[in-house]
């Protein structure tokens, strides 16, 4: 269900995101955007005390793993519902993550890449990075009751 054009598009966005420096940004976009998303990192520690959302390891080290996991569905575009039903699965039933907020955290993730790759996601790249990335918001959500 995906052109070549769409596959070229987001491997090559893809490509230019560096994980360790996106993925720590787009996760405190959501914290300082949506402040309500604290509730869901407790076990963080209180990480909105004085500054720090933007310096603390374990928002950096969590935005990583977010990112990583979005790696593996850029590898398998075909199948990104099947790449996270046991992921979709622990958000509902242990994290209790509403799943609103994974749309939210695909706009940051979209703001972000924007920031960074400036004029080379142009508006044709975005239509079709945001197209990928509602697959894997649906995905996300799909196992939830
Ligand atoms: Zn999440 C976790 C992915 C969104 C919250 N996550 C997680 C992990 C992963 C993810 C991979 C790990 C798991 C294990 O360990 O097994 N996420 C993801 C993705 C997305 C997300 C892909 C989208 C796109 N999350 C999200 C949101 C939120 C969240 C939006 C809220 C707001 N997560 C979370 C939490 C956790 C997770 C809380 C847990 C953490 C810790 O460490 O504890």
């Amino acid at each position: 269900r995906w052109t070549d054009k769409e596959r070229s598009t987001v491997s090559a966005v893809w490509e230019k995101v560096v994980i360790d420096e996106t993925g720590p940004e787009a996760l405190q976009r959501v914290l300082i955007v949506y402040p309500w998303t604290e509730r869901y990192f407790g076990s963080f520690g209180d990480i909105f005390s004085a500054d720090t959302v933007l310096n603390n390891s374990k928002v950096a080290a969590h935005g990583k793993v977010v990112l990583k996991a979005l790696d593996t569905a850029v590898k398998n575009m075909d199948n990104i519902w099947g790449t996270y039903a046991a992921l979709s699965r622990l958000h509902c039933e242990k994290l209790n993550v509403d799943p609103d907020n994974f749309r939210l955290m695909a706009d940051c993730i979209t703001i972000t890449v924007a920031c960074k790759l400036r004029s080379a996601l142009d508006h044709q790249a975005q239509a079709t990075w945001q197209k990928f990335l509602s697959v894997v918001v649906e995905a996300m959500s799909s196992q939830y009751y």
